[in-house]
């Protein structure tokens, strides 16, 4: 059973991802267990204040220190072995495949979602968490990023899937583009399906999803055949 701890200002945007599809599958079939816990639980003001402006001027507020460390605490305080700490932000390691299967083989991680202009540099300096981006962009904040992950990391535990053979058979083309897919009806509006899928040869039709996986990769995506690629992500 994997444990995943969330801290946020915004539990509630988690619920329609939780409650859905595969990650609510897995959920259910004790694969996985997600607890969202708002920082603002752990705010010690009578305003529940969780961020404040910086100082030395400038826009924006920052994520204070005292909230983010006491809600840490209260997960980590009677964890043995401690969870491994993400934080997600636009300053972190950018998200891959391998690093997400990395993260499968944990037991307990917890991911820090940020709001406002960022962190204090003391929850940095502090906490000493792995720092996660998912893409040279900028959200709002970080939960559509820890939704990224869990979703990512939910799909590779074994099981969550349902059907066992989609992962093995993704593999099939480690590092490369999915081949087109084609399901009925045959024809569709003067759209056929390539012959090859129909003919019921399987040497030929894996021949051919294979050229295509590559063209596709190729023309699309040409950094994954370049890139020095010792994962073994479908993609
Ligand atoms: Cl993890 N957080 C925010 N706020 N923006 C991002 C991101 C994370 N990854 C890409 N952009």
């Amino acid at each position: 059973m994997l444990r995943i701890d969330v801290l946020t200002l915004f539990p509630d945007v988690f619920d329609g991802f939780l409650g859905s599809s595969i990650v609510a599958r897995a959920i259910a079939s004790g694969l996985v267990q997600v607890r969202c816990v708002n920082y603002r639980d752990f705010a010690t003001d009578r305003h529940r204040s969780v961020d404040d402006s910086p100082f030395g001027g400038g826009p924006g507020m920052v994520m204070m220190c005292g909230p983010v460390f006491d809600a840490v605490g209260s997960i980590t305080r009677d964890c043995d072995p401690p969870p491994s700490l993400v934080l997600l932000t636009p300053q972190g390691e950018r998200l891959t495949q391998p690093m997400v299967n990395e993260f499968s083989g944990e037991r307990h991680l917890l991911l820090l979602c940020g709001h406002y202009e960022g962190f204090d540099e003391r929850i940095r300096e502090g906490l000493r968490p792995r720092e996660v981006s998912i893409g040279d962009y900028v959200l709002s904040g970080g939960e559509p990023a820890a939704m990224v992950l869990i979703d990512a990391l939910v799909r590779l535990l074994p099981g969550a899937l349902g059907d066992e053979a989609s992962t093995t058979e993704e593999s099939f083309s480690a590092g490369l583009l999915e081949y087109p897919q084609y399901t009925k009806p045959r024809s569709f509006r003067g759209m056929e399906v390539p012959e090859v899928l129909l003919s019921g040869h399987h040497a030929r039709i894996e021949a051919w999803r294979r050229a295509q996986s590559l063209e596709r990769t190729r023309r699309r995506r040409p950094d994954l055949l370049t890139d020095a690629n010792d994962s073994n992500a479908p993609i």
